[in-house]
């Protein structure tokens, strides 16, 4: 394993090696306690199979027996063919931008591994899922732009909820891809998380990141100020990698009464542009561009910024494969979509729909003759396929909608906010009052002056609307100066200028209620918090999980310290169970089921359970397992 680690690691590919490789990198020379693995898995699995997962609390463990993992037919054994990412390594950020804007076909970024699940099935996708077929990708699909598949709430949720570590995500895809270009979404000074972090804290997590395997950062700032981003885009400049700078798209172009015209989005481009970004990107993150609209918009940044310009929007509506037809007629370089099995509603339109839309258009994706080729149709289903069955793996993570619904155009919640929104509601019990709480949130959004509605806004915005539903307060309670309202902290914080400031700020006579003081005037939270010293942090991390601490590690401590430990906690008792198969993480196991699990590459460990005893007077569960055709009893304490 230990070989394969090394020879695999991003470092190691990239030729980069240098002596310091072994002080950087520990986690790779640490010789993992082989006797411990089994026994620590076992335990987990018996855990599971007496008392469910955690997460599954409240929801049902659905029929598995159409789960099939189909794999696409490639020859593995054969090296990657030279991707997008080949000619990214030849030419830099610089005139790999120029080359973009010289390609006569759309280029396209596959989302499945990041957005099209996290708006799906709240980013519950584990990374077994994606490793098993992303050797396939970067042989069946070299002519992909990107591969959306890392940061947005896949970083704190990986560890959150899945107890795996995403920087190891990142390193089994970098392998795996080794021709295609990964692709990630930072919330500017926010990371990967839903707060600002400080300054140097953000240039250490993009580094990092950039070292261990992303291509393209797509950065955005949750109030579209530019200022709030320089950091996270001068951060990835420096690192080498492909900056987009992306503006959020909220409203509608050429609705007069909303302040979202295209003078706006000019202005933001116009700003971005200055601020160094190599693409432009243009963020619908709740699926509110319309055709119409978006062709202007396309035209308009191509035309005043000469950047080459990706086009993201969700399919809420149903109508955004339209959306995305327009700005390719409009000249839009590169589109997001998700693979036909993982698209539609709150995700990404359809990539493979988009694709044979276009044939015989000038623009089709599938011309031969490109360097690398374009992409194929055939594949690209073929993959989805798999996906299909991934995705019966986490239906009880799914909301229960059916339809696209328009809707959207009202209440402009993103996508990825949507399904976890509605999570929450129905577990304050406001399930069946979901239309008051969408309608709330637009109510919200006027309250707090139209602002836009993306990670983290969108979720202070969510927070006041619950609340208002839960509390039966109109927007009238709310600005009533002599009505006594219990903010949720999180509006507190935004009205106090921590997550920055709209261009225009924040409604003044709400801002007094809510913070009980003048509103302050605007700056920029990185301005006022206190650089991070990394080693002092990096002791104190070692010190809480009593573990070495990697530069990588010390990047999740700082985003998620609670969250980092408790991660750590997990693996300490239960071991890296990031090799367990969906089922078994999830589900655990009943009598008579047997599972391989994979622990290092070639090495699979046969796990039977033969049986299960009653509940003892003492309240444990005894599981007899056969491991490798090894008898083992597994005990576990039965929860209240
Ligand atoms: C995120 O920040 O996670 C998003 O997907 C925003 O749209
Ligand atoms: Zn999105």
């Amino acid at each position: 394993q230990f070989v394969e680690n090394v020879i695999n690691h991003p470092k190691f590919t990239a030729g980069t090696v240098t002596t310091r490789f072994i002080d950087e990198t520990p986690e790779l020379f640490r010789f993992p306690k082989r006797r411990d693995r089994a026994t620590r898995l076992l335990r987990y699995i018996g855990d599971v199979a007496v008392n469910g997962h955690p997460d599954m609390k409240g929801r049902s463990k659905p029929d598995l027996s159409h789960a099939h993992l189909i794999l696409p037919q490639a020859d593995l054994t054969a090296p990657a063919p030279a991707g997008t990412r080949t000619v990214f390594k030849e030419l830099g950020a610089e005139k790999f931008s120029r080359w973009m804007l010289d390609q006569q076909r759309v280029l396209l970024t596959d989302t499945t591994m990041r957005d099209a699940h996290q708006s799906l099935f709240a980013t519950r996708m584990r990374s077994i899922d994606m490793l098993r077929v992303a050797p396939h990708y970067a042989r069946l699909l070299p002519g992909l732009f990107s591969m959306e598949c890392w940061g947005g709430a896949t970083f704190d949720v990986s560890m959150r909820f899945l107890k795996e570590d995403p920087w190891a995500r990142l390193a089994g895809l970098r392998s795996a891809m080794p021709n295609t270009m990964l692709q990630m979404l930072l919330r500017g000074s926010n990371a990967v998380g839903y707060t600002n972090y400080a300054d140097n804290v953000v240039r250490f997590f993009v580094r990092q990141a950039a070292e261990n395997g992303v291509d393209i950062f797509r950065v955005f700032d949750s109030l579209n100020w530019v200022e709030n981003m320089r950091v996270a885009i001068d951060a990835v400049v420096e690192s080498g990698a492909l900056c987009e700078g992306a503006v959020c798209y909220t409203a509608d172009l050429f609705d007069t009464s909303r302040k979202y015209d295209l003078k706006y989005y000019v202005g933001i481009a116009r700003q971005l542009q200055k601020a160094g970004v190599h693409v432009l990107g243009i963020k619908d993150m709740a699926g509110l561009a319309r055709p119409r609209a978006i062709a202007a918009l396309v035209r308009a940044l191509k035309e005043e910024t000469g950047l080459p310009v990706h086009f993201h929007t969700h399919d809420t509506s149903g109508a955004a494969a339209a959306s995305v037809l327009a700005a390719i007629d409009a000249g839009v370089d590169a589109v997001d979509g998700a693979l036909d099995s993982m698209s539609g509603l709150t995700s990404q339109p359809n990539l493979s729909a988009v694709v044979a839309a276009l044939a015989g258009d000038p623009r089709d994706p599938c011309r031969n003759g490109d360097s690398p080729s374009g992409v194929d149709l055939a594949a690209m289903q073929s993959i989805s396929h798999y996906w299909e069955g991934v995705r019966k793996l986490y239906v009880p993570f799914e909301s229960d909608i059916r339809s696209g619904t328009a809707d959207v155009y009202k209440h402009e919640m993103p996508g990825g906010q949507y399904t976890n929104l509605r999570e929450q509601a129905r577990a304050m019990g406001l399930e069946h009052r979901w239309p008051e709480v969408s309608e709330a949130y637009a109510q919200v959004n006027q309250l707090f002056g139209d602002i836009v509605k993306v990670t983290p806004t969108s979720k202070v915005v969510g927070d006041l609307a619950l609340s208002m539903v839960a509390n039966d307060l109109a927007p009238k309670d709310i600005v009533d100066p002599k009505r006594e309202v219990a903010f949720p902290e999180s509006v507190v914080s935004l009205f106090r200028g921590e997550l920055g400031f709209p261009p225009d700020g924040f409604p003044a006579e709400l801002s007094r209620k809510v913070l009980k003081a003048e509103p302050p005037a605007p700056y920029r939270p990185g301005d006022t918090i206190p650089e991070v010293d990394l080693e002092a942090a990096r002791r104190d991390a070692e010190k809480a999980v009593d573990h070495q601490v990697s530069d990588t590690d010390l990047a999740s401590f700082l985003m998620y310290p609670k969250v980092y430990r408790e991660y750590r906690e997990h693996r300490r008792h239960y071991g890296d169970v990031a090799v367990l198969p969906t089922e078994s993480f999830f589900y655990g196991m009943v009598e008579r089921d047997e599972v391989g699990i994979e622990i290092d590459p070639g090495k699979t460990l046969v796990v039977r359970l033969q049986g299960v005893a009653p509940v003892d007077e003492d309240g444990v569960v005894r599981l007899f397992f056969e491991l490798n055709g090894q008898p083992r009893t597994v005990r576990v304490e039965k929860a209240g």
